[in-house]
């Protein structure tokens, strides 16, 4: 794997990701053109947050892309993407043709119309598997993760490390977290991606839920379909380079930096 370091940043605090990208930024530069490609898409990132989606994406669609993070300092990750987009400093930040983005399922929607292969990640639209493919496209931020978090929340703040329901202005919701874990396991169960019978977008959409929902008291029992996918998919060799460029360090080194 090779590092390039960003102009803007030095080598110990710029990483900028190899793999597809890096490929197409030496093809550039042995044709004696910049070795910047105009078509890359950069990154702004924080390991073990949302942003791995799109490294995954521009991976599987060999995508030339930059990564800027700063391994193993959350903090300074951070103040990367808000010195560039301090209005709405969230992971993923993207750049991309002199436009800012933030939300990751449209990031995702929009690079898959723009670059060739996009169509490779979603099932055709006169497929029965389209509508499960964009349900989940959305499902995955409009419902999944938002409830999953009302309900996080109060455990942290609680202390307890029990799943309550979450209530919003002192009234119940009526869909909860657990009932969030149980609507995925029972798709999964029954289907071998979220985008039914195909590896698609939604399915790097979905995969972040699953980590967050790994990291709550939930009862693995309710939970083990959705485990055997997330192997599944993680499996793939996309995904992997995509892992060892957003989170080098591995899972448990976060999470024993956020204790
Ligand atoms: N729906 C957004 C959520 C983005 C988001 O909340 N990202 C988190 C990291 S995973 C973040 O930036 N949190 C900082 C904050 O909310 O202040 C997306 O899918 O991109």
């Amino acid at each position: 794997m090779s590092h390039k370091t960003s102009s803007a940043f030095s080598r110990r605090e710029a990483i900028v990701a190899a793999g597809a990208g890096a490929a197409l930024l030496a093809t550039g530069a042995a044709e004696g053109k910049s070795s910047v490609p105009q078509d890359k898409v950069t990154i702004y990132h924080i390991e073990g947050r949302r942003s791995q989606r799109i490294i995954w994406l521009c991976e599987e669609l060999a995508i030339p892309y930059e990564v800027k993070f700063k391994r193993g300092d959350t903090m300074a990750s951070l103040n990367m993407l808000k010195a560039v987009n301090p209005k709405m400093a969230m992971a993923p930040t993207v750049v991309f043709r002199g436009k800012t983005m933030v939300e990751s399922g449209g990031i995702i929607e929009y690079l898959m119309s723009q670059f060739p292969g996009g169509e490779r990640l979603a099932p055709k639209t006169s497929s029965p598997d389209y509508a499960d493919y964009k349900m989940w496209m959305h499902y995955a931020e409009g419902t999944a993760a938002c409830r999953i978090n009302a309900e996080a929340m109060r455990e942290l703040a609680d202390r307890d490390r029990t799943i309550k329901p979450a209530t919003i202005g002192g009234v119940f919701r009526i869909v909860g977290a657990q009932d969030v874990v149980d609507f995925l396991e029972a798709y999964i169960a029954t289907h071998p991606y979220f985008g039914g019978n195909t590896f698609s977008a939604a399915d790097i959409m979905m995969d972040f839920v699953a980590t967050y929902i790994k990291t709550l008291p939930f009862d693995p029992a309710t939970y083990r379909n959705l485990d055997l996918w997330q192997a599944k998919v993680q499996a793939r060799p996309a995904c992997q380079r995509a892992l060892s460029i957003g989170l080098p360090d591995g899972p448990e080194k976060l999470r024993s930096q956020r204790k």
